[in-house]
């Protein structure tokens, strides 16, 4: 059985992730159409070996597609993942447009499969990207001694905010380097060899909206129950998000224990010892699948307290993979019948 695919934002970073990651894992796919805005019109995008002209958007007919991942952004996604849908598509977004929708299932497959019946819109959103791997870390521990409370603050690499900033960081460093001293006022905001506790737009509480999306999205995705406190911040690491999360469970729950069950458990990968490259950074999570989980430890400032290092490729399971991901349990569990049935 094969598949008719669109990706929608095929030229950015996150889209052009998601042809890769369907090239990687091989999915399925009778057809893959790379679909952009109108100025992108005439460029190209890799899938695997093969090269996809660039179509338009605004015309494509979505009832040649089986399954349409969008990676173009919220104002994009409301215009035309409804059309998609209608036409006959499945539609994944990894816009927060769709996110918390009560008819809009907001999926990490490892976490909460089931929810992928609920589609009545035939939409499923994305999580944001520092939401998908936290939860990914904290479903197996949560099964096991009822997270109470996270309180997580992030290292969010530059890509999360796109190419243009992982260009502006580039250039920033190289301007540093070459001209001896910072230019700031040649700077939106200084990102190089520097850290910004400010990602998306402020709120009236004075959380940030990305602090906002992990705690409502993790209440969605994982447990209405878990109180989660969130302070995100921006560093000048091109590819790979990495979280401090500290931990209060409804039950013990030791460093050993905690380590097994990670182990175990669906997508992570333990890398814990109290030593040189005992844990994992940014750059060896980039171009990776995994979450990766380290510096597990007791927290003894509160009653069954854990604290966890978790880092992973924040434009893979953090939006690509996660979104092929939920294609391919839409395969095993509900997709209607493939291209050519
Ligand atoms: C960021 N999570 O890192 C946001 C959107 N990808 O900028």
């Amino acid at each position: 059985m094969s598949y008719r695919i669109a990706v929608v934002g095929a030229t950015g970073l996150v889209g052009q992730e998601m042809l890769n990651i369907l090239a990687e894992r091989e999915f399925p796919a009778a057809r893959v159409h790379a679909l952009a805005s109108r100025r992108s019109l005439g460029q190209t995008a890799a899938y695997g070996e093969r090269t996809l002209k660039v179509a338009a958007l605004d015309d494509f007919d979505f009832s040649q597609v089986d399954i349409a991942l969008f990676a173009a952004g919220g104002s994009v996604a409301a215009e035309h993942a409804p059309r998609a849908a209608h036409a006959g598509a499945m539609v994944i977004d990894n816009s927060s447009h769709f996110r918390m929708d009560p008819d809009v299932p907001l999926v990490v497959p490892e976490v909460n499969p089931e929810a992928l019946g609920q589609a009545s819109k035939r939409i499923i959103a994305n999580p944001n990207c520092s939401t998908a791997q936290m939860v990914v870390a904290l479903k197996p521990l949560h099964d096991r001694a009822i997270l109470r409370r996270v309180s997580v603050a992030t290292y969010q690499a530059v890509s999360g905010a796109g190419k243009a900033a992982s260009d502006e960081l580039f250039t920033q460093t190289r301007n540093i380097f070459v001209n001896q001293e910072p230019e700031p006022e040649a700077f939106t905001k200084q990102i190089a060899f520097n850290v910004i506790p400010h990602i998306d737009v402020f709120m009236d509480d004075g959380a940030t909206k990305e602090e906002w999306k992990m705690v409502v999205e993790t209440k969605k995705i994982l447990d209405p129950k878990v109180r989660v406190f969130a302070t995100c911040v921006r560093v000048p690491v091109f590819v790979g998000h990495a979280e401090a999360l500290h931990l209060e469970f409804a039950q013990p729950i030791e460093p050993d224990e905690a380590r097994e069950i990670l182990r175990e458990a669906p997508g992570v990968l333990v890398v814990d010892k109290p030593e040189d490259g005992g844990y994992v950074t940014p750059v060896e999570a980039a171009g990776e699948f995994a979450t990766y989980v380290s510096r597990i430890r007791t927290d003894p400032t509160v009653e069954h307290g854990l604290a966890l290092w978790c880092v992973s490729d924040n434009l893979r399971k953090g939006a690509a993979l996660n979104a092929v991901q939920i294609a391919e349990s839409l395969i095993a569990r509900h997709l209607p019948a493939p291209a050519g049935d």
